[in-house]
């Protein structure tokens, strides 16, 4: 049987539900996913299998203008990817239509590599009716040469498999470039940080979720067949760190057990998480924090 594999890189808007369909093509949560923008801040690889081929899901952060340091580093890293990929699938909402972010995405289009196909998703038809996906799919191909459009709902997997079959049949032939049971492409230290991050974002309001990161900086194994895990979550402020503990340190403590829950379904084992937060006044513009995150802040394509 002639194997097949490759890169597909997902590229959209923030909250277009990149994350949400790597998730769903993988069969497992190896992408963080919140209602909140900026979700994802690096690459992430997610590996699926269909038939003989093996799609290398590469989630990116969402594309758009960016400011500060770590805003120009996540869109770098988004059209990094991009670049990189077989085949670049484009998110769009079908109830949002072409937005001037989706506008800005389509100009930048033609700078992929010429023989790169990109695929065209509109997402969340779940909020639409027909008649408007019609006229968006002929809008969006009146704009741009897309190899195939789909129309698809990623939260509820309607229409995903047409297209996971379709990017298994497009991709090049060739040997797997992941072991067979190899899911995801993140170590598990970082995997285990976003799983906290998912938790302070879908708790904290407003800009705070944007001005933390979560690192982890040890897994200890024991021998009982558990880990002890410790994080630190690194705050802009003073101020900050009293709204991430809470009340008598209810928020951390909710954010704790909720991401340790989510740790031993995902491991499938007994885990011990300690939270830390600690201020860091600078993180937002330190490369070197960018570097852990899996980002290459000096990539200047951004
Ligand atoms: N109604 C509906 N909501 C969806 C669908 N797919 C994703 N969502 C929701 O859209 C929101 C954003 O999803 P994500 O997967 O985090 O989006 P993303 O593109 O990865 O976002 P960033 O990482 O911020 O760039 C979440 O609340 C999802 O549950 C869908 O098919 N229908
Ligand atoms: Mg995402």
């Amino acid at each position: 049987m002639t194997t097949r594999a490759g890169f597909v890189a997902l590229i959209g808007e923030p909250n277009s539900g990149k994350s949400t369909l790597t998730n769903w093509m993988v069969g497992a949560k190896v992408s963080i996913v919140t209602h909140k923008v900026q979700t994802t801040r690096a690459r992430i690889r997610g590996v699926a299998l269909e038939g003989a081929a093996q799609i290398v899901l590469v989630d990116t952060p969402g594309l758009f203008r960016p400011r500060r340091g770590l805003d120009r580093a996540m869109v770098a890293a988004a059209w990094g990817g991009a670049a990189d990929a077989d085949i670049v699938v484009l998110l769009i909402e079908a109830h949002r239509g072409i937005t001037p972010g989706v506008e800005a995405i389509l100009e930048r289009l033609p700078d992929l590599p010429a023989a790169t196909p990109v695929v065209l998703a509109i997402n969340k038809i779940d909020r639409v009716k027909s008649e408007v996906l019609l006229e968006l799919t002929r809008e969006m191909n009146a704009r741009h040469g897309f190899a195939e459009t789909f129309m698809i709902s990623a939260e509820r997997g309607h229409g995903c498999d047409d297209l996971k079959r379709w990017l298994a049949g497009a991709l090049p032939e060739g040997p797997w470039l992941y072991p067979e049971d190899q899911i995801a492409d993140l170590p598990m230290r970082m995997i285990a940080a976003e799983m906290t991050r998912e938790k302070l974002t879908l708790r904290l309001h407003q800009e705070l979720p944007y001005q933390l990161t979560v690192e982890t900086e040890t897994w200890e194994e024991r021998d009982d067949g558990s880990a002890r895990i410790d994080q630190v979550v690194y705050v802009l402020r003073d101020g900050h760190k009293g709204i991430v503990l809470g009340h008598k340190g209810e928020t951390i403590k909710a954010v704790s057990k909720a991401a340790r829950e989510e740790l031993e379904t995902f491991l499938g084992r007994r885990i011990h998480l300690f939270l830390q937060v600690k201020v860091r006044p600078g993180w937002l513009d330190e490369a070197e924090r960018f570097t852990e995150m899996g980002l290459d802040y000096r990539d200047s394509r951004g």
